[in-house]
């Protein structure tokens, strides 16, 4: 069984789980050389990741963590496109854009991304037709909320079907722009406006989601409902924890795994899938 995923000028094999590895681009120091550093930090970081198995890099410049400040659009171009553009040259590996600011994603497109993560799901005035424009494949997430208030007061009568209704309200909105069903990715949002209760329901009943008929992509690395499982774990100590996260979602039917720990992770869900593979054969 092979199940491409056409990412412009690269391919995803998505008939075994594929690890993202998480590229945070985050504020620049006030030097002027300061910004060749970090396009070299970045790479030397994308690099690393793709050693340990990655075969996509999720490159995110607008910090989404509960509380974070917001980053202009100007802002956002300023740190993502030059980072771009060197992996492009210098490296083989799907270039995923984790924004949702339209002017982002033609300009990411433009210099050769391979997909468009965004937690807004294409919500924002110009999105869906930018998106559109690009051809690329999207990763749809779920969020209830806004990112700095989310986490006050999260309430669903039922997650699963909430957060169901949702997607499919957005696979609509992409269809309706002519964005092809086979484009598209789904993702629950794991700590996006949801109680532990709220993710340990989305992880455990993650295979409701299969209904959809598109590839999964979850993450949970290093979020605040591993802390919380293991009683307020700092986030240097939760490793393990998202490591077995990992695990139960590829068990659970999860495509693409994004995370910041590469090689534990592309360890751990290698043995999710071959118990998972072996089951489906079987009958
Ligand atoms: C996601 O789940 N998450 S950014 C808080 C943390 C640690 C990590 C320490 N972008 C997702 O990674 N895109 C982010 O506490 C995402 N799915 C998709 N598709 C948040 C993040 C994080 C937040």
């Amino acid at each position: 069984m092979m199940e491409l995923l056409k990412c412009g000028d690269k391919s995803l094999d998505l008939s075994s789980p594929v690890i993202m590895g998480v590229l945070n681009v985050t504020p620049d120091s006030f030097s002027d050389g300061g910004r060749y550093l970090q396009v070299d930090d970045a790479l030397r970081q994308a690099e690393s990741m793709i050693q340990d198995g990655a075969l996509v890099i999720d490159i995110g410049a607008e910090s989404t963590r509960p509380n974070a400040h917001p980053v202009s659009e100007q802002e956002e171009l300023d740190r993502l496109l030059p980072v771009i553009e060197r992996i492009k040259q210098q490296l083989d590996v799907v270039i995923s854009i984790d924004t949702s600011t339209p002017k982002v994603i033609i300009e990411s497109a433009l210099l050769g991304a391979g997909l468009i993560n965004d937690v807004r799901a294409l919500q924002r005035d110009g999105a869906l037709a930018a998106a559109a424009a690009t051809g690329l494949p999207i990763c749809l997430m779920h969020m209830q909320g806004q990112p700095n208030t989310m986490q006050q007061q999260p309430y669903y009568q039922s997650v699963v079907e909430e957060v169901q209704a949702f997607l499919q309200q957005r696979i609509d909105a992409c269809v309706a722009v002519g964005i092809s069903r086979e484009q598209l990715l789904l993702d629950v949002g794991f700590g996006f406006g949801k109680t532990l209760q709220h993710n340990l329901e989305l992880l455990g009943r993650l295979t409701e989601f299969e209904v959809f008929d598109l590839p999964l992509l979850v993450g949970m690395s290093r979020k605040s409902m591993l802390g919380a499982i293991l009683g307020s774990a700092p986030v240097n100590e939760r490793l393990f924890a998202g490591v077995a996260a990992a695990t139960v979602a590829v068990m659970n039917g999860a495509s693409i795994v994004r995370t910041h720990d590469v090689k534990a992770t592309r360890e751990a869900i290698a043995v999710a899938f071959a118990v998972k593979n072996l089951e489906l054969t079987k009958t």
